[in-house]
């Protein structure tokens, strides 16, 4: 049985312990009364060995172990509808678990949850080529999506580092921004319907298709980006694009921030209708990835660097759009040295460059991690301010993101956990942001470990109504407790 004193969370504090709202008891003694496919294949969908646990119990960043005792694996809707009406029948907790790439400790038990993992719901349900709709199950890889879907002329709304573990309905519980949030916005957006199950165990069918639907309250809205606090996404209907044939990607070095943001204006500007990606990142970053991938940035170095990507039908009228922004950009000299990929190859080589600072920055030991948005004119100086607070403290403090969104990834590093280091950028990077009206967390979400800061983001009012919602919804706080809510 799990207790308080099981709290292995490694570094970051929690809410008042006492605050853990019921027991959990072990499930195991009572797996012979449970839902059928546990004895037809159970080696594979029942998981209780400690050593096959670790991954579940285990967060991407290896900063949290959760102490759960066992991990179910179902395969469809009704098997999970199963499973969650047991747990509430029986106050279980649950946590809902997608390719556990998040962040923020979401994904992980905090203390002996049942983990529903969500990886053999992998079937693709429909795609309408003429829609362009795909209608898949939620554990769903997001590359296998992309690939699917490119293969009949889409492409996918959603683009992240992580494309390759993690999951559409992860990606749909969290609202994964990423990189093509500038060109085809937020899941909100892009996700049509939803089947859901919800705390009670009851389905929730919004698998909607058509792009029009206005019948009173869109409740698909509650789940996306609800961090599987009020259900478990098992199904989804995503709006997909026609991909274009024709992409280009531009990586360019600058001397100064002001001229990232001068960049980052006429390119707008300039390419307004081909943009698909719009990102930074300083010479930290890429430090970072010389000394830990051996990577290296494929121009000369420079403070900054910005990437570019643009896709469109026509090579021919890309390239003149390209090159007229690019003579612009140097003309002005806010652009000082920069190389241009069209070869797909070449085109993965310098993505690699942006998408995988993350991989790089989990090798240099403990990592503050900061995901805000902020007007662009703050952007870069709550940095500039962060170095000079944390000076030598740190090995390093590096700053990448998604320049097009105003959504900066700050992150600093030591080789283990520095208290002092911490308090010294919490909670003033927050207020910081906030006093901005910038958000605390653009995309990761809140998770577990930014909970007690959501009064920064959100009012007392908000924030008690959001406590209602789930009281409503799961009124015995058994999915997903601990996360998102203070
Ligand atoms: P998990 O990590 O398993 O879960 C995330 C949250 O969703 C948890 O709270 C979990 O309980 C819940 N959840 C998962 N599946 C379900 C479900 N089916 N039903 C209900 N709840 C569920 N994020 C961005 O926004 N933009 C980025 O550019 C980005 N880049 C990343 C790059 C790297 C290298 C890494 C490691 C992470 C990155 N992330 C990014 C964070 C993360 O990948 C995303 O948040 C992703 O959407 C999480 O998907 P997942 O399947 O791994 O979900
Ligand atoms: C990205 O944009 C991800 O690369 C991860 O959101 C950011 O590691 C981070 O801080
Ligand atoms: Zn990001």
């Amino acid at each position: 049985m799990g207790t308080a004193e099981q709290h292995v969370a490694l570094h970051w504090s929690t809410s008042e312990e006492g605050d853990r709202p019921f027991i959990l008891e072990p499930i195991s003694g009572q797996l012979n009364n449970y839902p059928s496919f546990f004895s037809s294949e159970r080696p594979t969908r029942i998981i209780q060995h400690s050593d096959d646990l670790v991954c579940y119990n285990t967060d991407w960043l290896k900063s949290h172990k959760g102490t759960s005792s066992l991990a179910l694996r179902p395969k469809t809707t009704e098997e999970v509808s199963e499973i969650v009406a047991y747990c509430s029948k029986n106050k279980l907790a649950v946590c809902p678990q997608g390719g556990n790439t998040g962040l923020v400790g979401g994904s992980i038990p905090i203390f002996d949850e049942i983990v529903v993992s969500m990886s053999l719901m992998n079937n693709i349900l429909h795609f309408d080529d003429s829609t362009g709709i795909l209608q898949c199950q939620s554990g769903c890889i997001l590359e296998n999506l992309e690939n699917l879907v490119n293969d009949k002329g889409y492409t996918v709304p959603v683009d992240l580092g992580a494309k390759g573990s993690c999951q559409i309905g992860g990606n749909i519980s969290t609202n994964a921004g990423g990189l093509r949030f500038v060109r085809y916005g937020s899941l909100h957006g892009n996700v049509i319907g939803l089947k859901v199950v919800l705390p009670s165990g009851e389905i929730l069918d919004c698998m909607n298709t058509m792009r029009k639907n206005n019948t009173g309250y869109d409740l698909k809205h509650l789940f996306i980006g609800s961090e599987g606090t009020l259900g478990v996404v098992t199904e989804a209907a995503i709006l997909c694009y026609p991909k274009n044939s024709e992409t280009a990607v531009a990586f360019l070095g600058c001397n100064s921030f002001g001229d990232v943001l001068s960049c980052a204006k006429i390119v707008r500007q300039k390419l307004s209708g081909l943009l698909t990606s719009l990102e930074m990142l300083d010479n930290q970053a890429a430090d970072t990835l010389r000394d830990n991938l051996k990577i290296n940035v494929p121009i000369s170095e420079h403070p900054f660097y910005v990437l570019i990507e643009i896709s469109g039908s026509d090579s021919e009228y890309n390239e003149k759009k390209l090159n007229e922004c690019l003579t612009l950009l140097m003309e002005k000299n806010h652009v000082n040295d920069g190389t241009i990929a069209t070869e797909l190859s070449r085109i993965k080589a310098v993505w690699s460059v942006r998408e995988r600072i993350t991989e790089a920055l989990l090798q240099e030991g403990y990592g503050y991690k900061y995901d805000i948005s902020l007007p662009l004119n703050d952007f870069y100086k709550v940095v500039e301010i962060m170095r000079e607070r944390l000076d030598k403290r740190v090995t390093r403090c590096v700053a990448y993101g998604h320049l097009g969104d105003g959504n900066l990834h700050f992150n600093a590093t030591t080789r283990t956990f520095d208290p002092e280091v911490l308090s010294l950028i919490e909670p003033f990077i927050y207020e910081y942001t906030s006093k901005r009206n910038g958000s605390i967390s653009a995309e990761h979400g809140i998770g577990y470990k930014k909970t007690k800061y959501l009064h920064f983001n959100k009012t007392q009012t908000a924030i008690n109504l959001m406590k209602s919602m789930k009281a409503l919804m799961d009124p015995q706080g058994i999915l997903n407790p601990y996360k998102v809510l203070p």
